[in-house]
């Protein structure tokens, strides 16, 4: 009788320990896109899934950059892309616009080049996202075309985000300060190999629309075209200027 106690509170403390882990992995999802891949020449709305705060701290903002395309890395099939991204996507530079939303976050705004080009967002303030919690950021993707005459199939961005859960320098970053998603390219916002979000960028990849856009006959299989922001640009466009003052990360 005894024994078949104890038996029993063994496997509802080992059941119970399974639910907990399975919590514990739904909530550890990466901050991604809501909708990775999208479809060339169709404007559609996504959102950016915060998922998950810094250990056990709530974000409290968030910021993005898409590579401009200006200055991003190339690669066609296995081959660096010494051309322009043109060569593949003939529109690229402010397909992106945030929709505003002050559910999540206060405050929001676009970032722009000196173009004028969207190439990112952020949206921060307020009592943040509980660490337990998914949180969307809405923007859209206006239509992009394929270059006609190029034999791209895909085009993959990679998306740089910084969830951030407390306000310091970059000198202070650690997993319990801001989760890292960006692509390993050199720049600051790198963080270091092992970290949690370490190299773990979101990805926006837009394939083409092979009914009303087909590829060359040439172009056999075609190719998936990968696109990464520079060091250079992630540096300039990832700190978040609110009213003229830079105020993440703090200078
Ligand atoms: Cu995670």
């Amino acid at each position: 009788m005894r024994k078949n106690k104890r038996v029993r509170f063994a496997i509802q403390t080992f059941l119970g320990l399974m639910v907990s882990i399975a919590v514990v992995q739904n909530v550890t999802a990466h901050t991604v896109l809501e909708t990775p891949q999208v479809t060339e020449l169709k404007r559609t709305a996504n959102n950016i899934v915060i998922g998950h705060g810094c250990g056990e701290s709530p974000v409290i903002g968030t910021s993005i950059v898409f590579p401009d395309g200006i200055d991003s890395k190339i690669t066609a099939g296995a081959d660096p892309h010494s051309g322009a991204l043109s060569d593949f996507v003939t529109n690229w530079g402010n397909l992106i616009q945030l929709l505003q939303n002050r559910s999540v976050f206060t405050e929001q705004d676009e970032k722009t080049d000196n173009s004028g080009n969207v190439v990112g967002f952020w949206s921060g303030g307020g009592r943040g996202v509980a660490a337990n919690l998914n949180a969307y950021i809405p923007f859209t993707v206006s239509a992009a075309v394929f270059e006609a005459g190029s034999c791209a199939k895909s085009v993959r961005f990679d998306v740089a985000i910084v969830d951030v859960c407390q306000i310091t320098p970059i000198s202070g970053f650690s997993d319990d300060v801001v989760s890292l998603w960006t692509p390993a390219v050199g720049s600051k916002y790198d963080g270091t190999p092992g970290g949690h979000a370490y190299d773990s960028p979101a990805f926006l990849t837009i394939n083409r629309d092979l009914e009303n856009n087909p590829l060359p006959d040439t172009c056999e299989e075609g190719l998936d075209v990968f696109v990464r922001p520079s060091a250079a640009q992630i540096d300039r466009d990832m700190p978040i200027i609110f009213n003229g003052i830079q105020v993440w990360p703090q200078p």
